[in-house]
């Protein structure tokens, strides 16, 4: 597609290959009379496009298989994320690898049907809906294509949540990472450890205004999920074909845990009783303690975690590993009588000491174990996986010792970062990365050798929530953005300095207009803000 198919939808993702029928072709009319004809292992996603085209068009879309008709069907022969689209005047053939090849063929189908096709709720009802004649062949370039959503540093509630990975699969994003424990706070039930959440949910101090100026305001904040909501958020994201990656992050970002289990810190060095759920932003200097009982206490938090997450949607676990600080391993006696004790040569072997651990611990429970790049330091793990977050490196230090790696650096896809220079930004955090910055990221940095470039698995766009309080605000920050990441992440771009930006920037007046039909406060070029 190119910037001048101004008389088509512009369809973000772009397809790897799209042919539109000849000027004059007879579109595909979607009406009271269409019919869904779903072959077997199809009727999930057929529920799927009854809940949302249904839904925004108010037609039945009765099951069927002759006259006006969407076709829904597996083909086999195709890779499992792939999807083929067929429109004329007759039908709507969509035919995928696998249900969730079939998915992305759906989001392409609803993608053409126009920007009203995302609304809620029919606001034309008995208007008829016309598709261009097309045909499409697609599949991603990578199997990984996530976004972490820190609900630590602010609590997002569950249908904030489930509303998000709505938007993950219209992007044909197929990874979400959930960040569940940090410093400020604990986000997950532990029924046999209740004050992670009874205490490590909760801090004294809320916000942080969204402007440098703003301070913090004195409002207590929290929440958390119960067993029953991270089932939920689990069975969403199957339907939807999106693996989730729990995080239980060790051994830093602690003091919500710590706070809520005291006997969890460095005890000898810190009185941990007198400790409550960190309440500034930056990393808290309190670390668990290096102890057996730390273990078993983690343990019994993963055998849950797992337990919540089955191996089919999450065969990879997160246990974090980054930025802990080594002060007070440093002055505890009781670490380094431990260093001593297990043969050690210093805190960088003991954090890895923690990551081992959890790496035999999960292999054997027929889990992956992945965790940020830190986990390189001290040595790593034998099957552990590699978030590369400080920039390209540890990706390719990881990847070049044979570790399978997820490609986030923060210079590029930390979506917390602001999105212009200017003084208007509401949210002047880090480096300023435009739209076209995250187009022109390459998740595959050059010089690799074939056999490493094989071990990188995919990439994130990571969304750490320090200063959005709610979901309008996570929403500015996300998009455009992710529109752009989700193309780089599916499609099969040239080198970033070939990529045309124009031709993606026209497609996404199309898409802007989906988001507005999806409520989605994202950044307009030019403003105003959305809550403005
Ligand atoms: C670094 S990425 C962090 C997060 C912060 C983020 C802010 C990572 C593994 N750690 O804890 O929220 O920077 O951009």
């Amino acid at each position: 597609m190119t910037s001048d198919d101004t008389a088509v939808p512009g369809l973000i993702p772009a397809p790897r290959e799209v042919t539109w029928g000849a000027p004059g072709a007879e579109p595909f009319r979607l009406d009271a009379a269409t019919v869904l004809a779903a072959a077997p292992g199809a009727e999930g996603v057929a529920r799927l496009l009854r809940a949302t085209v249904g839904a925004a068009t108010g037609l039945p879309l009765a099951d069927g298989t002759e006259g006006s008709r969407v076709e829904l069907s597996l083909d086999p022969a195709l890779a499992p994320e792939a999807y083929g689209l067929v429109v004329d005047g007759d039908a709507v053939r969509i035919t995928g690898g696998s249900a969730a090849g079939l998915l992305h063929g759906a989001q392409t189908f609803r993608q053409l049907l126009g920007p009203d096709a995302f609304r809620r709720a029919p606001i034309a009802p008995g208007r008829t809906w016309d598709v261009p004649a097309v045909v499409v062949e697609d599949e991603p370039r990578f199997g990984w294509r996530g976004m972490l959503l820190d609900v630590c540093r602010h609590f997002l509630p569950k249908d904030d949540v489930l509303r998000y990975l709505d938007l993950l699969s219209a992007h044909k994003l197929n990874v979400f990472h959930f960040h569940l424990n940090d410093d400020q706070g604990w986000r997950i039930e532990i029924k046999r450890h209740p004050r992670l959440t009874e205490t490590g949910a909760w801090r004294s101090r809320s916000k942080y205004g969204h402007r440098a100026s703003d301070l913090w305001d004195e409002t207590p904040h929290g929440g958390y999920y119960t067993q029953d909501d991270i089932r939920e958020i689990v069975a969403y994201a199957a339907e939807r074909h999106i693996r989730v990656v729990p995080e239980i992050d060790i051994p830093g970002h602690a003091q919500a845990a710590i706070a809520a289990y005291p006997e969890l810190g460095n005890t000898d060095v810190v009185d941990t009783a007198a400790l409550t759920v960190w309440d500034s932003w930056g990393v808290s200097p309190n670390v668990l303690a290096p102890t057996e009982d730390t273990l078993r206490f983690y343990e019994g938090v993963l055998e849950e975690v797992l337990e919540l997450f089955p191996a089919e949607t999450s065969p990879f676990v997160h246990i974090g590993g980054d930025e802990c600080p080594k002060d007070q391993w440093k002055e505890s006696p009781l670490a380094q009588a431990r260093i001593a004790e297990l043969g050690l040569k210093d805190e960088d072997e003991l954090q890895s000491w923690f990551i081992r651990h959890f790496d035999g611990w999960l292999t054997a429970r027929g889990r992956r174990l992945i965790g940020w790049d830190e986990i390189l330091e001290g040595g790593l793990a034998e099957g552990a996986a590699v978030s590369s977050w400080r920039g390209y490196a540890g990706g390719i230090a990881a990847a070049e010792a044979g570790h399978d790696v997820v490609m986030c650096p923060e210079q590029q896809v930390y979506l917390d970062h602001r999105q212009d220079g200017g003084p208007d930004e509401p949210m002047p955090i880090g480096y300023v990365r435009t739209l076209e910055d995250v187009y022109r990221f390459e998740p595959v940095p050059p010089g690799l050798s074939e056999e490493a470039a094989g071990h990188i698995l995919g990439t994130q766009a990571n969304v750490w929530t320090e200063v959005m309080q709610n979901r309008s605000r996570v929403d500015y920050q996300v998009f455009p953005r992710l529109a752009a990441f989700a193309e780089v992440a599916w499609s099969s771009l040239p080198a970033p300095a070939d990529r045309d930006f124009a031709g993606f920037d026209a497609r996404m007046t199309d898409h802007y207009a989906r988001l507005d039909a999806l409520g989605v406060d994202y950044r307009r070029p030019g403003g105003p803000l959305p809550w403005q």
